[in-house]
């Protein structure tokens, strides 16, 4: 593993980000990706009925800075001015979610008609002005009819969610160019029902597995779906990967190490792409007990070959044994996390973003020579479906945002990405994200966005990281 800084080239691109487009593979996709509920607003619309997050960021405390999602971008009357953002700026492609809540209320039955109107007049700009639509699934909306009977702790949600996956398959199957079944599962086990940080506020520790088993469970089912809806489009799945380290030498960090790479990693790539759940240490066997009563065909399911494999990379993780005595999550405080056999520890040789994410390119390779290491040939073609940086941007007095973090954030991992690693096809790279948005548990206090957004009158602006990948866009040489 390389964790020199020599992929720290950030600097050399910022006036000639042409150049760094020169590098750019041929036939590579350049992206940018959003979310429905962080963007949409218009939350009544459509016969709506609330999600999960319409619940959570309803409840005092919640939400950082107190602020909810009803209007946010209000990117569902914007969209038209937005999509002309994407097509100034030069990408091939946008990745997108369905509201699951929007388009089919309450979970179950027949999509909403409105809301298929909606995301219909969406793709159709999308496609007129020769963007290719990605749109993914699940992205953290759950129907808060479904979690009144468990939510993804029950099996009937997958079946629910394969539902919806048909229906909007048979929907919008002959334009969509990829579908992402479910966005980072991981992330909605861990902070949604294990820590209790994102919604639905569980606090249930490694009982909260099942989410994880359902949620694959339902990617499966939703492959199935999809292609029996006859999807002309490519069909994979987004997991978020954060290389892990342990904190010190003993034996103890490794195992925590190692541990904390299978509740984040392991337990959602394994089963996509080599029909198992991994081996659980013996220490900690006793915590993974729902893995021994799953249901053999299930992995079939699961495992259903893909045409490609969606990798979010944020960040590496740095692991030691032991609780954290500050309870402290990515995402806040969580007191469950003190319960917690690992805690994570800072990497004080990185910089770090408005979040306190390290900021590692070089673990990016890591990240996809992991996947060669572990998949070899049964991994599909990657492509790195968010990556991005989230910074306390200034508008200057002639109203311009020069987020030089950002830029460089994006060259240094663009880099390594048109670089790549032996053993892996890596196809594209999604930048998160087009504009800044309601930032779940955040609110509006982390800005991911190349477009700054004024959430009182809605104005967009262009930021220098804009500007800059309009260029490194218009300099690649097909
Ligand atoms: S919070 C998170 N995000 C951000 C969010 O805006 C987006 O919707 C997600 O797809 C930016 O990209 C993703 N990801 C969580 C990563 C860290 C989870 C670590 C949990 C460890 C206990």
């Amino acid at each position: 593993m390389t964790t020199s800084k020599s992929a720290r080239t950030g600097r050399e691109w910022l006036d000639n980000p042409a150049g760094l487009g020169e590098l750019m593979p041929a036939g590579f996709t350049m992206g940018v990706a959003t979310s429905a509920f962080q963007i949409e607003g218009a939350i009544l619309g459509d016969g709506r009925e609330p999600s999960t997050w319409d619940t959570f960021m309803a409840q005092p405390g919640r939400i950082a800075d107190g602020s909810d999602a009803a209007v946010s971008t209000d990117h569902y009357h914007r969209y038209a001015e937005d999509v002309r953002l994407m097509r100034e700026l030069g990408v091939d492609s946008y990745r997108f979610s369905l509201g699951w809540s929007r388009l089919q209320p309450g979970g179950r039955g027949q999509l909403s008609r409105s809301a298929v109107a909606f995301y219909d007049r969406l793709v159709d700009e999308l496609l007129a002005n020769g963007i290719k639509p990605m749109a993914t699934l699940f992205h953290w909306d759950t129907p808060e009819a479904l979690q009144h009977t468990g939510g993804w702790l029950e099996r009937d949600t997958a079946h629910r969610f394969a539902e919806y996956a048909f229906l909007s398959g048979e929907a919008f199957g002959d334009r969509i160019e990829s579908w992402v079944t479910v966005n980072e599962p991981a992330t909605v086990t861990l902070n949604g029902y294990a820590l209790g940080v994102h919604a639905p506020g569980a606090t249930l520790l490694f009982d909260s597995l099942p989410a994880a088993h359902h949620q694959l469970l339902g990617h499966g089912l939703a492959v199935e779906a999809l292609r029996a809806a006859s999807v002309t489009g490519a069909i994979g799945i987004t997991n978020v990967h954060s290389p892990v380290q342990p904190a010190g030498d003993s034996e103890d960090d490794a195992l925590a190490a190692e541990l904390f790479d299978i509740v984040h990693n392991r337990i959602y790539a394994d089963p996509v792409l080599l029909g198992r759940y991994p081996q659980i240490p013996e220490p900690f066997e006793h915590l993974f007990g729902f893995l021994r009563e799953i249901e053999p065909a299930d992995l079939t399911a699961i495992s259903a070959p893909l045409d490609f494999y969606g990798l979010n990379y944020y960040m590496p993780t740095r692991v030691a044994a032991g609780s954290p005595t500050d309870a402290t999550t990515p995402d806040g405080q969580s007191p469950v996390s003190r319960q917690l056999p690992f805690s994570l520890k800072p990497w004080p040789e990185y910089p770090v973003t408005g979040f306190g994410w390290p900021v590692a390119p070089e673990f990016l390779a890591v990240a996809l020579a992991e996947h060669a290491d572990r998949y070899g040939d049964a991994l599909p073609p990657l492509v790195i479906t968010e990556g991005g940086a989230s910074y306390p941007d200034v508008v200057q007095r002639d109203g311009s945002i020069d987020d030089e973090a950002r830029v460089l954030y994006l060259a240094e991992h663009l880099a390594v990405a048109f670089a790549g690693v032996p053993g892996v096809t890596l196809r594209g790279y999604f930048v998160w994200s087009l504009l800044d948005n309601w930032e779940w548990t955040a609110g509006f206090g982390q800005r991911f966005g190349l477009v700054h957004v004024n959430f009182e009158t809605q104005s967009r602006t262009p930021k220098r990281s804009f500007a800059w990948l309009q260029r490194l866009i218009g300099g690649r040489t097909r």
